[in-house]
């Protein structure tokens, strides 16, 4: 017979931290994109080169079909924290979810009114993007439909959590503070970015908790988090050179080295934190700090 959480004496655990995201989450992921201000974007927008133009276009048209992905390819792991019966974690994802549809809007917002780009941007995603968005990604998150084995959920984990999230999402972020926050242009498009930075650091914090929980139940995990890894870095630092280009000078005066590094530190600091749930009591995982996964305020 079914039984239902919150009508047995279970209740609902406010301790886990998927718990304490989605309490972040109601209070911190309500932002509308449509209140988002591109009034000054627009002017900025006509004062740039055509290669810089081309570069924002770029870099804009990475993330909005990295948002679209992550939307579209979000749903099994959320049916398998249902069918495993982990509420809590069903009710954090309904926000994940949430937040990652406003991201697709915001960036659409960009291309329709600041760029007024109505053409096709698939052309900007060249073949490491293409590896790791168009298959990596939606293959290991559809393998969850048959297969919700411990493996499975690590290696979905890691692909859409560390690496898109966790690597590829963040040294974005920094791409876009040095271009164009540094020199106080596009206030609009940074105040996204704002935005997508601390509500990202929930969903990573979320991977985090769940990859340290799968490694502290299962002893074969760590292999399989380490493996795919390892198979997923080459092509992330393979976006990020494209995202770079190579037509120099470097647009808005990058520097590929400065965000290599910056990536590699990013997949450092994931690694750390995954190391450390190695034979650690599932109890102190379910308690983690916010902290510790580096949660925003
Ligand atoms: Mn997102
Ligand atoms: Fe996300």
């Amino acid at each position: 017979m079914r039984v239902f959480a919150t009508t047995s004496e279970r209740g609902l655990n406010h301790e886990l931290l998927p718990m304490r995201l989605y309490h972040k989450a109601k209070r911190l992921g309500i932002w509308d994109p449509k209140e988002l201000d591109f009034t000054k974007d627009r002017e900025d927008w006509k004062t740039f080169t055509p290669s810089e133009q081309d570069w924002i276009l770029k870099i804009c048209s990475l993330f909005q079909a990295g948002e679209e992905a992550v939307t579209r390819d979000l749903l099994p792991l959320i049916r398998v924290a249902a069918s495993e019966g982990r509420l809590e974690e069903e009710m954090y994802l309904t926000t994940f979810l949430f937040e990652e549809a406003k991201h697709v809007e915001s960036f659409r917002r960009f291309f329709d009114e600041v760029a007024e780009y109505r053409g096709d941007l698939a052309g900007y995603h060249k073949e490491n993007y293409r590896k790791i968005f168009y298959e990596y990604l939606p293959q290991a998150m559809e393998r969850l439909i048959h297969d919700p084995s411990p493996e499975a959920q690590a290696e979905a984990s890691v692909t859409y959590n560390m690496i898109v999230e966790g690597v590829l999402a963040e040294t974005g972020y920094y791409a876009f503070y040095n271009a164009l926050a540094k020199q106080g242009k596009m206030p609009g498009l940074i105040k996204l970015v704002d935005y997508l930075k601390r509500d990202e650091s929930r969903h990573i914090g979320y991977g985090t908790y769940l990859l340290s929980r799968l490694i502290a139940e299962h002893d074969t995990v760590w292999k399989t988090i380490n493996k795919r890894m390892g198979e997923l870095l080459p092509y992330a630092i393979g976006v990020i050179n494209e995202l770079l280009g190579d037509e120099k000078p470097y647009p808005f005066g990058l520097e590929p080295d400065d965000f290599v590094q910056y990536a590699s530190k990013q997949f450092q600091i994931r690694m750390d934190v995954l190391e450390r749930a190695k034979g650690r009591p599932v109890d102190e995982i379910y308690g983690i700090s916010e902290q510790e996964v580096g949660v925003l305020s």
